[in-house]
C-alpha cells in the first residue's frame, strides 16, 4: 500500500474542498497505518507553511459516537490555516460539507514530555475557553470508518476560540450549546466529555506521548464535543456558550 498516494489525495481534497470515497472500501487499513497517513499528510501541510498549534481530540462522547457509528477516541492536529477570528467570517469555499460543533478549549502552560496523572493534569494549563470547532470530512457524504476518519485528520477543518480564562474555571458539569441564528440547535453538558473533560486533556497527552507527538507550551487542545454536529450554511451565524465562557460566534460566508 502506497501511504504516501493516500495521503496526498486526502490533502488535495482537502485543498480543492473536493470530496473522496472512503479509502477504506478500495483498501482496508489498521489503525497504526491510518496514523501514518495522517502524519504524512500533515506533513505536507506544515512543508507548505503552515503552522501547528495544537491538537483536538474526537469521539470523546456518546453523543458524538453514535452520530457518526464509531466508538473510539480519535487524536488529529490543529494549524494556523483552521484558525478563525472569534466573531469573523467564514467562507464556504474552502469547505465541502462543513459542520459545526461546540467544544472546550484547555492551552498549555508548558512543553510536555510525560504521560501526566488525572489529578495533576490541571497544573499544566494556563487558560480554558469555550470553541466552536468546524468539521468537515473529506469522504463523500460525511461517511467513514474509524481508520477513514483518522487518516483524514479527524475531519478537522476549522476552530475559534474565546478569550481565555484562568484553569480554575470549572469546567466539570456546565452545560455547552451551541445555536444558529440565534436558536439552540445542540446543548450538553461537559461531562458527557468521558465522564469529566479533564479526562479527555489526560487522554491527548497519554496519546500525544506514546506517539511521539510534541506537546509544546501554548498548545491549543479541543476536549471534543460533548453533542452531535450540525450542518452549517452561508448566512448563517453560529454561536457556542458554555457556561461560565464568554459566547463566540463566526459568521458563515458564500
Ligand atoms: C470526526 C471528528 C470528531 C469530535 O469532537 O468528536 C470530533 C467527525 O465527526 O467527523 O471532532
Ligand atoms: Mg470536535
Amino acid at each position: 500500500m502506497n501511504y504516501n498516494k493516500i495521503a496526498e489525495s486526502l490533502d488535495q481534497a482537502a485543498q480543492s474542498a473536493s470530496p473522496l470515497q472512503q479509502i477504506s472500501i478500495a483498501q482496508p487499513i489498521d489503525l497504526q497505518e491510518a496514523y501514518a497517513i495522517q502524519s504524512i499528510s500533515m506533513s505536507r501541510r506544515y512543508m507548505r507553511g503552515e503552522k501547528r498549534l495544537g491538537l483536538k481530540m474526537g469521539f470523546t462522547s456518546k453523543a458524538k459516537m453514535e452520530q457518526m457509528g464509531v466508538h473510539d477516541i480519535i487524536w488529529g492536529r490543529l494549524t494556523d490555516e483552521m484558525y478563525y477570528e472569534n466573531g469573523g467570517e467564514l467562507s464556504m469555499k474552502k469547505f465541502i460539507h462543513p459542520r459545526a460543533e461546540p467544544e472546550i478549549a484547555f492551552r498549555l502552560a508548558q512543553d510536555i514530555n510525560e504521560i501526566i496523572p488525572l489529578d495533576k493534569v490541571n497544573a499544566v494549563v494556563d487558560g480554558l475557553t469555550s470553541a466552536i470547532e468546524i468539521i468537515d470530512s473529506r469522504y463523500e457524504n460525511f461517511k467513514f470508518s474509524l481508520e477513514d476518519v483518522i487518516a483524514d485528520n479527524c475531519s478537522s477543518s476549522g476552530f475559534i476560540i474565546g478569550s481565555w480564562k484562568p484553569a480554575t474555571t470549572p469546567i466539570r458539569d456546565i452545560t455547552i450549546s451551541l445555536s444558529i441564528d440565534g436558536e439552540v440547535i445542540h446543548s450538553g453538558n461537559s461531562d458527557a466529555i468521558l465522564g469529566n473533560p479533564w479526562e479527555s486533556l489526560e487522554g491527548a497527552i497519554r496519546l500525544a506521548i506514546e506517539n511521539g507527538e510534541p506537546l509544546k507550551k501554548g498548545d491549543i487542545i479541543l476536549a471534543g464535543a460533548a453533542t452531535p454536529a450540525t450542518y452549517i450554511k452561508s448566512g448563517q451565524t453560529i454561536e457556542t456558550t458554555a457556561e461560565g465562557f464568554d459566547p463566540i460566534f463566526i459568521k458563515v460566508t458564500d
